[in-house]
């Protein structure tokens, strides 16, 4: 029996109109079938939460070291050096992420949660006496800004570069489009910053980077390796957490209901940050590439297939999720894929959830109400779903 032929279609996910308002072409792929060829691209897409899923672990047989953008790296020369966690597979990959998975552990996490509570009161209070603000750079960018860089350990001038690179970072993994030019048009001042922030000698004595340059003593890594790991978390740490706490202000501000259920219940911030993720995706798609001719639900996948993995599409299944379509405080969302799954699941969840949460239990004490006070727009990127701005008035508990 031979496995079926994927169906082409001319759909643009990168296109700015689509980028900023993903949800139909998320709705139009899952529809279409468990995997589409993108015609425009040449390359494969997947949306249904089981084939996501199948896609997303399978690490033998949809391979990272290729690339998990557009570009295969066994084709074409990547803009930077690859990343030695991401864009590898095991076994040189267990090493480096056991250097990360100790960084970034539990335990090491637990310290910072009381300094990310103040540094959330902190900044709640002075919004508080603004009351109107733009929730994009006020909140969602000033929190983490502050406490992820001091947690990596990185010195505090040049700190707007970091959102600079990780727009680069992102947006590289998409095509040669409008975002991609724009982001990376910084790269001769980013690149050489973000570079010279990693050295041994410009960390702090206690960060997730000095940890990291333990592995050097532990003979794990050596010490460009160990620079090459803290570059991975200034590249994944930032934009990534920016979009879940605007995402989690969006979500909160157009349902007041759901705010409200928060306020009433403190054991709802941890599930009300998962369903954020669950609901809006902050990456929306990294690809795979297939390292062999194989098949998935009766599809065939040619080697050297890219596939676009669409995290945001798998997260609004209605097969997966009831009424996936609400955003559902108490929904408990196991299983998203916003994360990702497998060996490359996101090292440092355990920091975005800390930081999310720090921001979300001091809102739901301090703040009675968070309403739009105009409209969202949210920003094209080639592989996140991420606001521009976001006005919001919130008033005092
Ligand atoms: C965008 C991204 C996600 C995860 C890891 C990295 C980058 C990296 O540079 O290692």
């Amino acid at each position: 029996m031979s496995d079926a032929t994927i169906a082409d279609w001319d759909g643009d996910f990168f296109d700015e109109a689509v980028l900023t308002n993903p949800e139909p072409f998320y709705a139009e792929l899952r529809a279409r079938g468990p995997l589409v060829r993108l015609s425009r691209y040449d390359v494969l897409a997947v949306g249904r939460y089981q084939e996501t899923y199948t896609i997303f672990s399978d690490w033998k047989r949809f391979v990272s070291s290729r690339g998990v953008g557009l570009t295969d790296f066994k084709k074409e020369k990547p803009w930077r050096q690859p990343s030695i966690v991401l864009e590898v597979d095991p076994p040189e990959h267990t090493r480096t992420r056991t250097v990360l998975n100790r960084a970034l552990s539990p335990g090491a996490v637990n310290r910072l949660k009381d300094t990310f509570r103040a540094e959330a009161e902190a900044l709640i209070d002075r919004l508080l006496e603004v009351g109107t603000f733009d929730a994009v750079p006020d909140l969602a960018e000033a929190f983490p800004l502050k406490v992820f860089p001091d947690a990596v350990g990185i010195s505090p001038e040049g700190r707007e570069n970091l959102l600079l690179y990780g727009s680069m970072v992102f947006n590289a993994l998409g095509p040669d489009n409008a975002p991609r030019r724009a982001a990376m048009a910084h790269a001769p001042v980013v690149v050489p910053w973000i570079n010279q922030r990693c050295a041994r000698e410009a960390i702090t004595a206690d960060g997730f980077a000095a940890t990291i340059y333990q592995g050097v003593e532990r003979g794990e890594v050596n010490e460009v390796e160990a620079g090459m790991l803290v570059r991975s978390l200034l590249s994944a740490g930032v934009d990534t957490t920016v979009t879940g706490i605007g995402s989690a202000l969006w979500c909160l501000a157009t349902n007041p209901d759901q705010y409200a259920l928060l306020r009433a219940d403190a054991s709802l911030v941890r599930p009300a940050f998962e369903e954020v993720l669950r609901f809006t995706s902050p990456v929306s798609a990294f690809c795979r590439t297939a390292n062999q001719d194989t098949e998935v639900s009766g599809l065939f996948i040619p080697e050297g297939s890219k596939i676009l993995c669409m995290l945001g599409a798998a997260n609004l299944d209605e097969n997966k999720w009831p009424e996936a379509h609400r955003f559902k405080v108490a929904r408990k969302p196991t299983g998203h894929l916003a994360f990702g799954v497998g060996i490359h699941g996101c090292v440092g969840q355990t920091v975005a959830r800390a930081e999310s949460e720090a921001v979300l239990s001091v809102l739901r004490e301090k703040v009675a109400t968070i309403e739009l006070a105009g409209e969202p727009v949210w920003q094209a990127n080639n592989s996140m779903h991420l606001l521009k701005s976001l006005p919001i008035r919130i008033t005092r508990a």
